[in-house]
């Protein structure tokens, strides 16, 4: 027990007319939504890194936040795990998500940072047979440490894919005792800083065989989660190799990995690829490896990753339709991949951040489901497509050949009319439900 959080209450859902802070006006885990409990729609999760390892820094200075936890003893680390899983039962989240970095302290060879890992992995299980907070998804962190400066897998040194290799088995095989749902990876420092000095195709090949062994070693423990990659266009490479959804889904066809590996959507980083959030989890669920997301994002003018929690019902609710309409999550849920800002520097400010955030998320997951039920956005989309599923159109698809095709368009004499896309009605249709 810690006295971090001292006077903050559990949070309890007391429904929108509430001006009690700490209370969630939308986020109401038994509700039904859709024929699903709104907590197993939502699957929320808190991140250790931010909310417990992250000292409040920037590129301009160091240290804002203050926390007894921080220090770099095995004895720090049991508090900081002890404020963590109090903060899940004052927020009710059913998931968290770690790095093996988060939760140890470093040692001085690569066995001592294994045993205060598998210490301290031990010490939160025993939280979780008292607690009813899962892991969500467990990961490694191959980017802090100056030795990954060159990325990890793909790095130009054999030792450091070899540690990196290492070091991804412990934190399987922990997410694995954990009973943990998911296991991501995201490559942060697997691309590069200058082509002048990369082997570009040399990289991507240690990057797939790294994954190829990821896969086998899931299935050598029996880990019945799902493993995820999370893309990144860059920051803090200036190239990642896993850049967006689509790349990613290239990447696994080459390596033959396509029905093995799904993907973990990260706000933020959609944005940075250049795309809305809700085109990449439209574009994963169509392909087939949508798995879950990280619910965190940039400030629009600031240009980077700046991990904020969410704040727009509007938004949000677009991501949330296409989950709904990709039938929901299986594995994976709603990670806060946040944290608050440098000057939050009360105990308060991170429980409210979060409470804030469920609250968003929950807003817009009803919206998208009211709209889902209306069912006029599907219908209207159906209809836009309606030609294609008469007999010849699908024939045509399935089997014409350039030449059978122009014969029937001269016998059949055919004169294309344009019709309206309707958008401006469809986006009437949704601001009338977000
Ligand atoms: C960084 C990533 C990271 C992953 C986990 O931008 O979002 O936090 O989610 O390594
Ligand atoms: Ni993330
Ligand atoms: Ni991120």
């Amino acid at each position: 027990m810690t006295d971090f959080f001292d006077g903050i209450p559990a949070i309890c859902h007391e429904g929108p007319e509430s001006d009690n802070e700490f209370a969630f006006r939308h986020y109401n885990p038994d509700e039904m939504v859709m024929g699903r409990r709104m907590e197993d729609h939502l699957r929320f999760a808190a991140a250790w890194w931010h909310s417990f390892a992250w000292p409040g820094g920037d590129p301009f200075g160091g240290q804002t936040l203050d926390r007894p936890w921080f220090g770099d003893t095995m004895d720090h680390a049991r508090i900081k795990a002890d404020a963590a899983f109090e903060m899940f039962a004052i927020l009710g989240v059913p998931f968290f998500c770690f790095h093996d970095a988060d939760i140890r302290p470093e040692g001085r060879s690569f066995a001592e940072s294994l045993r205060n890992f598998e210490e301290i992995v031990d010490y939160i299980g025993r939280k979780m047979e008292t607690q009813r907070t899962r892991l969500l998804w467990g990961t490694a962190n191959l980017f802090s440490h100056r030795r990954f400066m060159a990325g990890a897998a793909t790095n130009p040194d054999p030792d450091v894919f070899a540690w990196s290799a290492a070091t991804v088995k412990a934190c399987m095989d922990a997410t694995h005792r954990l009973g943990g749902q998911n296991y991501v990876l995201w490559g942060g420092r697997e691309g590069y800083e200058t082509l002048l000095n990369t082997d570009l195709g040399r990289e991507r090949r240690q990057a797939g065989r790294f994954l190829q062994m990821v896969v086998d070693h899931k299935h050598r423990i029996g880990f019945q989660g799902t493993i995820l990659i999370e893309p990144k266009p860059q920051e803090p490479s200036k190239h990642q190799y896993d850049y967006d959804v689509a790349t990613v889904y290239g990447f696994l066809k080459d390596f033959g990995l396509e029905h093995e590996v799904k993907v973990n959507i990260e706000q933020g980083h959609a944005i940075l690829a250049g795309h809305s959030f809700e085109h990449e989890i439209a574009l994963a669920a169509s392909l087939g490896i949508f798995g879950s997301i990280d619910m965190n994002r940039n400030d629009y003018q600031s240009g980077w990753d700046t991990d904020q929690f969410p704040d727009s019902v509007p938004e949000m609710a677009r991501a949330y339709y296409e989950i709904l309409r990709a039938g929901g999550f299986a594995t994976g849920g709603t990670n806060f991949d946040a944290k608050i800002r440098r000057q939050s520097l009360d105990p308060a400010d991170l429980i409210l951040a979060h409470v804030g955030a469920m609250d968003v998320c929950a807003r817009a997951l009803k919206a998208a489901a009211a709209l889902f039920r209306d069912g006029a956005l599907e219908r209207a989309r159906a209809e836009r497509y309606a030609g294609w599923e008469t007999p010849a159109a699908k024939a045509m698809l399935d089997t014409g050949t350039l030449e059978s095709i122009s014969a029937s368009v001269l016998s059949r004499g055919i004169d294309p009319q344009p019709r309206s896309g309707r958008q401006e009605r469809l986006e009437n249709l949704w601001n009338r439900f977000a």
